[in-house]
């Protein structure tokens, strides 16, 4: 017999789904933020974390808790807006599960299960962060983090982390490819497969780290080519977007959403990280680069695209905000998906049309604080001049 406590939940539960969102005031003139997150650890589905039956369960305990909810890649399907989103369990351990709405903003509802991948890794010990490409060839490839016990050091927490691959057509079947393999960095994390073939070759973002936390001597977000996805090999990474000192990525910085294409290059949505007496803090920026040559930046204006507010500065890993999933809708519209502080979702909206303003006429960022104030006092002289015309 099923738990009379199963109707509360499953209500509380349909009442959160029904939610409408609303857009905020906040005001850049690039993006909209809205009021309630997209997906929380409330919208996990009831069977998913209870045992329903009232003779194994008689307290109506929660037996296999959720506790976050975050980093999801983002695809429109069959006009849909889908999220694979990254699910950490009590346990600490994160899976994939599909949510899909049809606004995109709001009605985020999971499908019946989550994500089973093949698995064919036995070390591997976690999976997270699936950035999802619609590739040229037809596929839906996801290219995740493979986490693995380092079993080479004494450290009980030292870790090795690699790009998974699996690709499908529909979200619902994955096969599961080698993991990628990158003959000049011993880690990877946050790698992104590119839309296109390039030079008739699979192309990736990288992120190349000596160490799993530290990026080491990794200068920032690496591109390579790949004859093969079936079992890919890059040889050499070159630098795309470099860290750079006293900047948002003078700690690190990592590939995010699965590059933009635009008339006028190809946008990316990346992270950036610095470090600060209270710990590390996540951004989102910026940057585009040319079409013919995507690993080569065209464009980065200065500072962050977005960053933590409010409440978003709160959670498990505090003043976090991170991205692996925008889409762009046949309208212009764009949804960028983001989690902050590892434990929630959040979209911010925007068009191409505004993006690409963004990234091709904000100014860069001239590195010192002399320019930069230059830069400021010569945009408020100009305004000055104008507001004195009006007057
Ligand atoms: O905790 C913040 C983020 O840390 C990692 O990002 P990076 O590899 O750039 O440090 C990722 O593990 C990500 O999942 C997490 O949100």
């Amino acid at each position: 017999m099923i738990h009379e406590g199963y109707k509360k939940e499953k209500e509380r539960l349909e009442q959160l789904t029904a939610r409408r969102n609303r857009k905020t005031d906040f005001y850049n003139g690039i993006y909209d933020r809205y009021e309630d997150p997209v997906l929380t650890r409330e919208h996990i589905p009831v069977e998913w974390r209870f045992d329903l039956n009232v003779e194994t369960n008689p307290y109506f305990m929660e037996r296999l808790g959720v506790n976050a909810v975050m980093n999801a890649g983002a695809i429109e399907l069959d006009g849909k807006i889908c999220l694979v989103v990254r699910v950490e369990g009590n346990d600490r351990k994160s899976f994939f599960a599909v949510a899909e709405s049809e606004s995109g903003v709001d009605g985020f509802r999971f499908w019946d299960e989550p994500v089973m991948l093949p698995d064919t890794c036995p070390e591997e010990t976690n999976v997270y962060d699936m950035r999802l490409t619609k590739h040229e060839d037809g596929y839906i490839y996801g290219v995740f983090c493979s986490e693995s016990k380092d079993t080479s050091v004494k450290d009980l927490s030292a870790a090795v982390a690699a790009a998974g691959i699996v690709r499908t057509k529909d979200l619902k079947s994955w096969e599961r490819l080698p993991n990628l393999v990158t003959l000049r960095s011993p880690q990877q994390r946050n790698v992104v497969l590119h839309p296109e073939l390039v030079d008739g070759k699979y192309a990736f973002y990288t992120r190349p780290m000596d160490d799993f936390i530290d990026t080491g001597s990794g200068g920032g977000v690496g591109f390579g080519l790949c004859e093969d996805i079936t079992h890919a090999v890059i040889d050499e990474e070159i630098m795309t977007s470099r860290r750079k000192y006293h900047t948002i990525t003078e700690s690190k910085n990592g590939a995010g959403a699965v590059p933009i294409r635009t008339e006028k290059g190809w946008i990316h949505i990346a992270h950036g990280v610095r470090n600060t007496a209270a710990g590390l803090r996540y951004v989102i920026y910026a940057f585009a680069t040319d079409l013919k040559h995507p690993e080569q930046v065209i464009a980065e204006p200065s500072g962050f695209l977005i960053a933590p507010r409010g409440e978003e500065r709160v959670g498990d890993v505090s003043n976090v905000v991170f991205t692996n999933g925008a889409v762009v809708r046949e309208n212009g519209q764009v949804l960028i998906y983001y989690a902050s502080s590892d434990t929630r979702m959040h979209v911010a909206e925007t068009t191409v049309e505004k993006l690409v303003d963004y990234v091709f006429n904000t100014p860069e960022d001239p590195g010192r604080s002399a320019d930069c104030v230059r830069q400021r006092v010569e945009m408020i002289r100009k305004n000055q001049e104008l507001l004195a015309g009006k007057e």
